[in-house]
């Protein structure tokens, strides 16, 4: 049975303040959960949108060491630069937070003392691995192995980030520590554990009622059984390192609790803060503490167990024994699959993906919101393509959408004086598209209720192409001249169904939708008239509109070209030269015009006055050649005498320092910028040529 919810409370992941967030983040979680608030705020619901940093755990402290910094200063650049990212991308989060703030801390030490009092976390003695050579005991990130569930290599102490599993770190085959390499030893230590297994049973439950009543998605489900199945363990919730929440606790003061209990009481911290921002600071309690709030945290997939499981574990704790502070579960957590980047899969280790800032000094963010809405993980891992990018904005946001507003907006200018002209006798295709139209609404929302996002924006989609085909079919240019009230027929409809499409394509595209709603020239907000309305004629007759304006510029060639050669020139992301290689393609009768040849170092001599500079002389067999290679910090002359190297026969002759040179060596240059000439296998007869 539905159940009939006042307010709505929506959760995005908190994101590791170690890194800029990446396309990946947003597909995984972001986007869809920004739809949803858009989509909630339009339908004139009581919503409340909450994110925030995570700024604990290995996570930032393995970043400071790599950067040889401290955890403070890692998250003092990135908790703001990824709140501006998110800002720049259109996030309507009502509070962006960050977990380093006493108020978290407060509210984290608040539930550890209460659990520690009330006996639910309890003290044991287990076997850690702990390193020799650092003296100290490794927590979560700092120790790497093969997971026991599924073999990937690379599993992290707590986690495994190809199958999803939760791990206990003694669990890891082959461990190695993260920091040094070397193999930990096992050491006894005491922590205290939290008894998850105490509430599988109710939390069985809760998941099988909740998607009775919501719908939970197949893979959340999933997920959850495997974990169900296994049977839910104990689990340390304290940890030895310094950086996070002293743990409230005597004789545990200099452990930390575990990143992961207190970073998902960061969304109830975070929106206490924005209540007190709000100089309403019990208003955090009407989204947490009422039995009427739907509250739906989106998350990507390697999230779950931490939403589906010990979060409302941890509240269901705290719900047994504070009858008048009851805080609400998660009425559902879509958790979306991973998207791949150019075809691989983002990491940040291997330098693999695009930043959004970075992006978004290329392309405006409403593309980017389009082309990843239209491909979101939601059932299965899905793939960002430029290629594929720039399809989707040039042939469906430019030319179905900001088609169809265009040529209405400039028709009524020119035949119009600009005034929405009367709607006449109707025919059957008006009919037709009002009936779209007043449907739109419904049909689009049905689809965001599931968190079927990409559906839904297909369906908002439909409504623009069905108006481009009722804009051709009526002919307006004709009927302008032979029977200019049905052509005013035809254009009032046509407002009317860019008003519709304004508001439908709000939560997708937000920037853009203003940009049109302003355009219209309407008196009131796209959230004063709301969701319901697109289904409805609201622009008056004689109403006067905008000119048309570019709302989405097609990409060029040119601009993909562009921020391929950023993403290969940026040092962190040198990895993504692979997608030149895949995208800045060659026939084969391109790479014919480079003649290749065989050449036999005959001798070199460096060239004075230079560091770089070698004098070379190669025999092609017909002729011997000059060149200037800088190749001297690499290679003595002598190394060079006699080696078998590949020459650029063709390339047009040039000086260099007064010396000409005619035609180039083939080298490789490594990461650190050394370099190595290509040569060849075995002698071949010198002008032999390479193909
Ligand atoms: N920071 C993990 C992640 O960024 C973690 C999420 C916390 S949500 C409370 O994937
Ligand atoms: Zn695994």
């Amino acid at each position: 049975m539905k159940k009939e919810f006042k307010r709505v409370l929506i959760t995005a992941a908190l994101p590791y303040a170690n890194g800029y967030i990446h396309l990946g983040h947003l597909a995984g979680a972001y986007l869809p959960a920004d739809i949803y608030a858009r989509y909630q705020r339009l339908k004139k619901r009581d919503v409340l949108f909450i994110c925030g940093s995570d700024e604990h755990g290995v996570a930032i402290t393995v970043s400071a060491e790599r950067e040889k910094t401290t955890p403070q200063a890692i998250i003092d650049r990135y908790h703001p630069a990824n709140k501006e990212a998110f800002e720049q991308f259109g996030m309507s989060f009502d509070n962006y937070s960050r977990t380093s703030l006493p108020l978290h801390h407060e509210t984290t030490r608040e539930f550890f003392a209460d659990f520690y009092k009330r006996n639910i976390v309890i003290e044991k003695k287990e076997q850690q691995l702990y390193c020799e050579r650092d003296a100290m005991f490794l927590a979560d990130r700092y120790v790497e192995g093969t997971c026991p569930k599924c073999k990937s290599i690379q599993a992290r102490g707590d986690q495994c980030e190809s199958c999803g599993s939760w791990l206990s770190q003694i669990e890891l085959i082959d461990p190695k520590c993260k920091i040094c390499g070397s193999r930990p030893v096992i050491r006894e230590t005491t922590h205290l554990y939290f008894p998850l297994g105490r509430y599988q049973q109710r939390l069985e439950k809760y998941i099988r009622e909740r998607h009775e009543r919501d719908g939970w998605k197949e893979n959340v489900l999933r997920y959850n059984e495997s974990w169900f199945k296994e049977g839910l363990q104990d689990r340390a919730v304290t940890r030895d390192l310094t950086w996070g929440v002293p743990v409230p606790v005597k004789g545990f003061e200099t452990k930390v609790v575990y990143v992961w209990f207190d970073a998902v009481l960061g969304y109830i911290s975070s929106t206490k803060e924005w209540a007190l921002k709000n100089k309403t600071p019990e208003a955090w309690r009407e989204y947490w503490q009422r039995d009427d709030t739907k509250y739906v945290a989106f998350i990507g997939k390697d999230n779950v167990v931490f939403h589906c499981i010990v979060f409302p574990a941890m509240l269901m704790a705290w719900n047994d024994g504070h009858p008048d502070e009851q805080y609400v579960l998660p009425e559902n957590v879509p958790a979306n699959e991973f998207l791949n980047f150019e075809g691989q899969k983002f990491s940040k280790s291997r330098g693999w993906g695009i930043d959004v800032r970075d992006f978004l000094r290329f392309f405006p963010a409403d593309t980017l919101r389009y082309a990843l809405a239209v491909n979101l993980p939601e059932k299965s891992d899905s793939d960002f393509y430029l290629r594929d990018f720039q399809a989707r904005v040039n042939n469906e946001l430019a030319d179905i959408l900001g088609n169809f507003i265009n040529r209405t907006l400039a028709f009524i200018e020119k035949n119009f004086n600009g005034k929405v002209p009367p709607r006449g006798d109707l025919n059957d295709l008006d009919i037709q598209i009002l009936e779209y139209m007043k449907q739109a609404p419904t049909r689009v929302g049905n689809y965001y209720e599931q968190y079927r996002f990409r559906e839904g924006l297909a369906e908002a989609m439909n409504l623009a192409r069905v108006a481009n085909k009722y804009f051709n079919d009526s002919e307006p240019w004709k009927t302008a001249k032979a029977d200019k009230a049905r052509c005013a027929t035809t254009l009032n409809i046509s407002t009317q169904v860019v008003r519709a499409l304004a508001i439908l394509m709000e939560p997708v595209i937000p920037h853009t939708s203003h940009r049109i709603w302003s355009l219209l020239n309407l008196q009131t907000t796209i959230y004063d008239d709301g969701w319901d309305s697109a289904g409805e004629e609201r622009v008056p007759v004689n109403h006067l509109v905008k000119s048309p304006e570019i709302l989405i510029s097609k990409i060029e060639d040119s601009q993909i070209k562009q921020i391929l050669n950023f993403i290969e020139s940026g040092s962190e992301t040198s990895t993504l030269t692979t997608i030149a290689m895949q995208t800045h393609t060659i026939t084969i009768d391109d790479f014919k015009k480079i003649d290749l040849r065989v050449g036999k170092v005959l001798s070199a001599e460096r060239l004075p006055k230079s560091e770089k500079l070698l004098k070379v002389l190669v025999d092609l067999g017909v002729e011997q050649r000059q060149l200037i290679a800088g190749i001297a910090q690499y290679y003595t002359p002598d190394q060079l005498v006699g080696k078998s190297v590949v020459v650029v026969a063709n390339l047009k002759p040039t000086k260099l320092m007064g010396h000409e040179s005619r035609g180039m060596l083939l080298a490789a240059t490594d990461h650190d910028g050394t370099l190595a000439l290509v040569t060849l296998e075995r002698d071949i007869t010198p002008g032999s040529s390479v193909k």
